[in-house]
């Protein structure tokens, strides 16, 4: 899909009268690979050389002017040249060259741009350096050449955020010279660089520019730096952003660009790029599922939300910023005011922090319907049941969904456990039943996870994938069993943190170690916060299931029966004085913890945070491979996202089974099977691992390897 190009068919040079054209294309988005460096350098050469040729213009073909260095090249040899080279060649021409930017200008992309001698924006621009986000800081001039055009505030944070301006703005921060209306970057180039030459604009160097201000500058930079500590938890390359600007500020150009060539190498080394790229590919491979590469998805212009709890409530959020209108069921009058109230309550916020007009809460909400009535709901396209989860209610609703609802509309349950193949054969339609398990909060959590029972028709599960898309979830396609493929995993990993409690490791220290892992929370803090009530239902109904051999930890279990569900009440596995946030430790929680340790017969002893981090991983990637191998994920990268988008595993680590990859699966393996002398029930090797393991592979192998 994406073979290699030779550099004359990815940049092709037309003359148009005294001007060069440089054409960029290199579908899908002109990534800047090996062959469009060759390209772009040849094509400066050709310029200098033709005496013909009085100015140069940039553009890109497609979508995108260009989105970046090509991604999938980083941690392979370099290949010359390599893109610093491409844009000194760029900003060394004697003669303009002018860049006219219509789409994506991302990364390496605006790089180039930023070496032109002048830059154009269409409205559809965006510019960006979002080379953070995958790990990196921008290696070829960013940060010395932004400073220099844009000031150094607004340099660092368009660098900190990796959030692109579109042109309006762009055009403000001085990012461009000039906006014009239009769509067709070529004929607004062309124009434009008449316009200049006409005027005997002359060749102009970014590097050339002072940067206002150095000392205030400095001090500012200083500044960030403990503030851009705090808020990266952990991350490598913003602190690395900093120091090249500081050296724009305290070097010469090229010093300046020989420290940022140094440290985005360093960069290009950390592992959390490594991890930062994986979770970029990965998101865009979910999408990538059987049924909706082989079906058309189904028509979807209305939704019915069947319930108006917090779920429902969210669910409907969500298709309401999509643009979709929205009916919500509920069973009386009562329910409908309250339901109404959660969904309104959303926007009563975005109105009072000011990011949304009471204009636009009117017309948004113009779209929501609530009402008793089923009948009302015959002609969606789509329904989501949210209601309470328990099969016999749930059953119930979908026999009145198969009752009203129009033949072809699509039937989705929110159930996060629920047999949904049982939920499915409650219909005369089970083609068109569907599990679309959103997070709470619903309009916030970008993980949906699309869950496939046996009997759904492909293109109901391409329509799931279409809405995702426009809901703007991160979707990942899984199989039926209890949890599906999250709260599966979470449920094992959870059982690990209970028995390393009950062995000798505080709550504390638990939440501390997985904090330091790089989790914005620890178990403990998400029970508290999720309200330990949850987790203890769930406990019993699994109860009668439990394997009588299996170790069952019960400290849980005595912290709620003490009415201790959390934040909600002020306590659980921590205080919350006066509704504080922030748990803090509580001496009673480790009473309960001795007493049940000692009535187990249990002596206490110590683990490191390594120790942690070790057993909870090690469940949590064994619990995947299970997953993986049963069919219920299809490939480790859609464990990955799952946790990544869904459960706040550490995006810089790329996903629990990109995490094993790198740490090694032989000693993940060992670990387990070290684990397993105390406890062989639990800690049993997932037939996955250990064939991976005896053949030399890794989880990747089983992704899409020729993606890399
Ligand atoms: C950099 O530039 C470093 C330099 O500073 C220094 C160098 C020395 N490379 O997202 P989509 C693929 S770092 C390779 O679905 P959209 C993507 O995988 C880079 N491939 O489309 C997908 O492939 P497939 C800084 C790339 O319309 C296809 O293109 N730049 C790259 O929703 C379509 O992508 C960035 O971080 C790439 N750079 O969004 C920008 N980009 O079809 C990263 C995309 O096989 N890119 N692909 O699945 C983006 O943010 C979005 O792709 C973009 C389009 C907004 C451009």
């Amino acid at each position: 899909m994406h073979a290699a190009a030779d550099a004359s068919s990815v940049v092709t040079t037309a003359l148009h009268g005294d001007v060069l054209v440089v054409t960029i294309d290199n579908p899908p988005v002109n990534a800047l690979g090996a062959a469009v460096r060759q390209g772009l350098l040849a094509a400066m050469q050709q310029a200098q050389a033709d005496a013909a040729v009085t100015a140069v213009l940039l553009v890109g073909a497609g979508k995108a002017f260009i989105a970046g260095a090509d991604i999938r090249e980083f941690g392979k040899p370099p290949v010359a040249p390599i893109l610093p080279e491409v844009c000194r060649a760029i900003e060394n021409l004697n003669k303009p060259v002018v860049a006219v930017l219509h789409g994506a200008a991302l990364g390496g992309g605006l790089e180039v741009a930023l070496s032109a001698h002048y830059r154009l924006a269409l409205p559809a621009a965006t510019l960006g350096l979002p080379e953070v986000n995958l790990g990196l800081l921008p290696g070829s001039g960013g940060t010395q050449r932004a400073p220099r055009l844009m000031g150094v505030q607004a340099a660092t944070t368009l660098m900190l955020t990796g959030q692109p301006l579109k042109a309006q703005a762009a055009l403000q921060a001085g990012l461009v010279d000039k906006l014009v209306e239009g769509t067709d970057p070529l004929a607004a180039g062309l124009a434009y660089v008449r316009e200049l030459l006409a005027a005997n604009a002359p060749v102009r160097r970014t590097r050339d520019l002072a940067i206002a201000e150095p000392q205030a500058a400095l001090a500012w930079l200083e500044e960030q730096k403990a503030e851009t500590a705090k808020k990266s938890r952990g991350l490598f390359s913003p602190l690395k952003i900093i120091e090249c600007v500081q050296a724009a500020l305290q070097l010469p150009f090229d010093e300046g660009m020989a420290r940022e060539r140094a440290l985005f190498m360093e960069c290009i080394d950390s592992p959390q790029r490594a991890g930062l790229i994986h979770a970029f590919f990965a998101e865009r491979e979910v999408v990538k599922v059987p049924e909706a590469q082989a079906a058309q998805p189904r028509p979807v212009a209305s939704i019915a939300v069947i319930g108006g709890g917090t779920m429902g409530a969210g669910i409907a959020v969500a298709a309401l910023d999509a643009g979709l209108p929205v009916t919500m069921i509920e069973r009386d009058a009562e329910s409908i005011a309250r339901g109404r109230a959660n969904v309104e309550k959303v926007y009563h916020a975005l109105v009072a922090k000011g990011r949304m007009t009471d204009a636009a809460k009117a017309a948004v909400m113009g779209r929501y319907t609530g009402s008793t009535d089923y009948a009302d709901i015959a002609q969606v396209d789509l329904v989501i049941e949210a209601v309470f989860e328990d099969i016999e209610v749930k059953k119930a609703v979908f026999r009145e969904l198969d009752r009203v609802c129009k033949p072809g509309a699509v039937l989705a349950t929110n159930t996060s456990y629920l047999d949904i193949d049982a939920i499915a054969a409650s219909t005369s339609r089970p083609q068109d039943v569907i599990g679309l398990h959103f997070f709470s909060p619903a309009n916030i959590m970008k993980l949906l996870e699309i869950v496939v029972p046996a009997q759904v028709a492909p293109d109901v599960v391409a329509t799931a994938f279409e809405l995702a898309k426009k809901l703007k979830k991160v979707p990942v396609r899984a199989g039926v069993c209890d949890g599906f493929i999250g709260n599966r995993i979470l449920a094992v990993y959870k059982q690990a943190a209970d028995y390393l409690l009950e062995d000798g490791a505080s709550p504390y220290e638990i939440d501390a170690a997985v904090r330091g892992f790089g989790f914005a929370m620890g178990p403990f803090q998400v029970t508290d916060l999720a309200g330990g009530d949850i987790g203890w239902a769930t406990r019993k109904r699994r109860a009668a299931t439990r394997d009588p051999k299996a170790r069952y930890v019960e400290i849980a279990d005595r912290i709620c029966e003490r009415g201790w569900f959390g934040q909600k009440t002020g306590r659980g596995f921590y205080l919350y004085p006066e509704g504080a946030r922030m748990g803090q430790t509580d001496p009673e929680v480790l009473a309960i913890v001795d007493a049940e340790r000692a009535k187990k017969g249990v002596t206490p002893r110590s683990f490191t945070a390594d120790e942690i981090m070790r057993r909870y991983m090690a469940a949590m990637v064994n619990e995947g491979a299970n997953v993986v191998h049963e069919g219920i994920a299809l490939r480790p990268l859609d464990v990955d996202v799952t946790f990544v988008a869904g459960y706040g595993f550490p995006r810089h680590r790329g996903g629990p089974m990109k995490w094993a990859d790198m740490t090694g699966l032989p000693k993940v393996l060992a670990d387990i099977e070290a684990f397993a002398k105390e406890d062989p029930l639990f800690w049993k090797p997932s037939p996955l691992l250990v064939q991976l393991v005896r053949e030399g592979r890794n989880f990747d192998s089983l992704n899409q390897a020729e993606k890399r």
